[in-house]
């Protein structure tokens, strides 16, 4: 039975938490909204009243890649300014601890990591709380039609077409090294993906409204392999039902208060 009586809900899933051996952590952009990234869908969505499903498509870079490099360096220029905030933290902490955690994420943000070097400290080891980043990374760059792939962070000029990012290799157009509607997962991202979300005894979801798949059916792989779903959410999602414990409310604060003495 979904849970959403604040303390009480918080304290099952605390209890659930504290009793799992293995935790994946699915997140989704709803984790960043309280560092300032906007989220996608909803009015704060929209940029120049464009849906993310009309830009972030390999049809709309062919038709107008002016138009997507101006969308995604607008982004990039306010993710560029945002820190993790206490939720990413938590969750840094929490796989940093003695449990075995894999943090999943669709954000193409970089937060969580920069969330786990913080968390390690200097000379800590953040390995064990940096994500799977199953939709790329808005900071690297790569070819659209040779293997040149690099980090990338510096403004993008996009007043013109003919001054848009070219490979040094072959001269074509650059591109965000992000997963566009209708293009597949990196085969071996995603498989690691499944296999942890089956093998986990928790998925705990914040973030998401699971509507994009496949990243959307991973807590469904840890309800078939035997495990429990926990989701943070202030709305309603199609995972709410399927939860055993959905919390209402912002991420930044409930994560911490769920992680509290687990590390
Ligand atoms: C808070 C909060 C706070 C707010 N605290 N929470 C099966 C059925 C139907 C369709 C498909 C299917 N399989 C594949 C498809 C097609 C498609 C798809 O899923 N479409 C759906 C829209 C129906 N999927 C694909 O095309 C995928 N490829 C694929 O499957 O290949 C094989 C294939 C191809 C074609 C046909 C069939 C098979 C690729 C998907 C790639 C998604 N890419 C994007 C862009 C990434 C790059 C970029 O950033 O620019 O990924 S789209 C966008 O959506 C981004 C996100 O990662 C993703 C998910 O969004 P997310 O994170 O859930 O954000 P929001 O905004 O939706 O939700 C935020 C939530 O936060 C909300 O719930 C808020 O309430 C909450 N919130 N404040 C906590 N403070
Ligand atoms: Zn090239």
């Amino acid at each position: 039975m979904p849970e959403s009586g604040a303390n009480q809900g918080l304290e099952e899933a605390r209890a659930l938490l504290a009793a799992a051996e293995r935790i994946c952590v699915l997140t989704g952009a709803g984790v960043s909204a309280e560092s300032g990234v906007p989220t996608f869908r909803g009015e704060e969505g929209l940029w120049k009243s464009y849906r993310a499903e009309e830009l972030a498509t390999p049809r709309a870079f062919r038709r107008d890649p002016r138009t997507v490099w101006e969308w995604y360096d607008w982004r990039r220029g306010r993710i560029r300014d945002c820190a993790p905030n206490p939720g990413h933290l938590a969750l840094a902490r929490l796989a940093l601890g003695p449990k075995t955690v894999r943090i999943v994420t669709q954000n193409v943000d970089g937060l969580h990591e920069v969330a786990a070097r913080e968390a390690a400290g200097d000379g800590g080891d953040p390995s064990p709380a940096l994500p799977l980043e199953v939709h790329g990374s808005i900071f690297r760059v790569r070819c659209t039609a040779c293997t040149y792939r690099i980090p990338h962070r510096d403004p993008i000029q996009t007043k013109d077409e003919a001054i848009l990012p070219k490979c040094p290799v072959c001269m074509a157009l650059l591109r965000p090294d992000v997963v566009w509607f209708g293009e597949t997962l990196d085969p071996g991202v995603l498989s690691e993906a499944f296999q942890v979300a089956g093998a986990t005894t928790l998925c705990l979801v914040a973030g998401t409204s699971a509507l994009v798949q496949p990243a959307a059916s991973l807590p469904l792989a840890t309800l078939e392999g035997g495990g429990s779903v926990v989701e943070i959410n202030p709305t309603e999602t199609p995972l709410t039902t399927l939860a055993e414990v959905s919390l209402r409310g912002a991420s930044g604060e409930i994560l911490p208060l769920l992680v509290e003495g687990l590390v």
